[in-house]
């Protein structure tokens, strides 16, 4: 039978498919707060409602799971927004001399 439409590269159906493979989500990353021993509860509760928007509450629980575990979740962002929260917590940490650190990792 004969085709009713192209179905060659140049049909719209490519077109379609092409432009959806443009439209990704992006990529996730969870930014983790890790345990030290010289870095005070205060402080890092101060950075959770800070930069990660906590509430008093939320914050106090998640720093104590850090404390407790050695790691704990602070959220999950873009890479742009997950690398500029790492960058304010290391700055905020530099300035108070306390060795806190902040990584991230692709979900
Ligand atoms: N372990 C620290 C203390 O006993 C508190 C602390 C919690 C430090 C969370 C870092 O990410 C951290 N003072």
């Amino acid at each position: 039978m004969t085709p009713t439409h192209a179905t060659g590269p140049e049909t719209e159906n490519h077109v379609v498919t092409r432009i959806k493979d443009q439209i990704r989500e992006p990529s996730m990353y969870k930014v983790l707060l890790l345990n030290d021993d010289y870095t005070s509860m205060e402080f890092v509760v101060e950075i959770l409602i800070n930069v990660f928007h906590k509430s008093i509450e939320d914050a106090t629980a998640v720093m104590l799971k850090v404390h407790r575990l050695g790691v704990g979740l602070c959220g999950v962002y873009t890479q742009d927004v997950a690398e500029t929260k790492i960058e304010q917590v290391h700055a905020m940490a530099r300035e108070k001399d306390f060795p806190l650190r902040c990584i991230m990792e692709r979900e």
